[in-house]
């Protein structure tokens, strides 16, 4: 997999460039205390990782989410590559006829492919990432795995899976909103945030039985820099080559709801 056990409280995530220069900047950002702490790059089996906080260590049989941010989670870049150099992707054709075998056109049927910004988009209208600007992507919790989040999209949908994910604690979903106020605060006022495009970046929710809840920032193997002066307010719907990503959009959205189930 991607992930080996490191020592003392710190996890080796496989090596990305991308990654690694973002979490390097990150601790040195006001997002700091929101990511997991960054301590450079090590080798094992010829392998390099990044090495990180495990952020799990602090808690007892805890519950995790992770919820895929903002409105597009593909980069531009995926766009003009499948334009200038089309690849057929079987792979993500499979993952599409396993989910929905309705959803190929017949060109794609024919061809038993897709091309990646065609998945791609085809699992954002599936879910809630392109109407609320964040999907839910997997929950664990009692030792069990669910990732059958992939048609996730009703806010009412989503928020019986926040409120069976919680057990039902509202005192769980005011610490979580408490946490995600605070991240949104952090992220209008910093400076990497302001200057770099956050794709495929997810926030991981993390509870146990003590009570204890957190929310951190994870995978920025898709967070690039904008070319100077460029930069983003993470709401402005996306248009191709804008590169907005929805990101705030979908705290908003997220907030909202959190604070909407503390109402009921
Ligand atoms: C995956 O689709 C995710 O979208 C990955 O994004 C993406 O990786 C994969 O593209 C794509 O197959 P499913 O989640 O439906 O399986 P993420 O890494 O943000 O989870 P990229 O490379 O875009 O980061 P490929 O091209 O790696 O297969
Ligand atoms: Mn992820």
């Amino acid at each position: 997999g991607n992930f080996q056990a490191g020592e003392n409280g710190k996890l080796l995530k496989k090596y990305c460039e991308c990654e690694q220069q973002c979490l390097e900047k990150l601790m040195n950002d006001i997002l700091r205390p929101f990511v997991p702490g960054y301590y450079g790059i090590v080798q094992q089996n010829d392998q390099d990782y990044n090495l990180m906080d495990d952020l799990l260590t602090d808690f007892d049989s805890p519950s995790i989410m992770d919820c895929k941010m903002g409105s597009r989670t593909y980069l531009e870049e995926e766009l003009v590559k499948a334009r200038e150099r089309p690849r057929l992707r079987k792979d993500m054709y499979e993952k599409m006829v396993a989910v929905d075998p309705g959803a190929p056109s017949p060109e794609e049927r024919a061809q038993q492919a897709v091309l990646k910004p065609r998945y791609m988009q085809w699992r954002e209208t599936l879910s809630s990432t392109a109407t609320l600007g964040f999907r839910i992507e997997g929950i664990r919790a009692d030792g069990t795995c669910n990732t059958s989040f992939k048609k996730t999209k009703q806010k009412e949908q989503v928020m019986k899976a926040l409120r069976d994910f919680v057990d039902g604690n509202t005192q769980l979903l005011r610490s979580y909103l408490q946490r995600l106020e605070e991240l949104r605060s952090a992220l209008e006022t910093s400076e990497l945030f302001r200057t770099h495009e956050v794709v495929g970046s997810s926030l991981l929710f993390v509870h146990d039985a003590s009570g204890l809840a957190r929310v951190w920032m994870i995978d920025f193997g898709k967070t690039v820099p904008l070319p100077p002066p460029q930069t983003l307010d993470h709401r402005t719907p996306w248009a191709e080559g804008n590169r907005e990503d929805g990101y705030l959009w979908g705290l908003d959205n997220l907030i909202e709801i959190f604070g909407g189930m503390l109402q009921d």
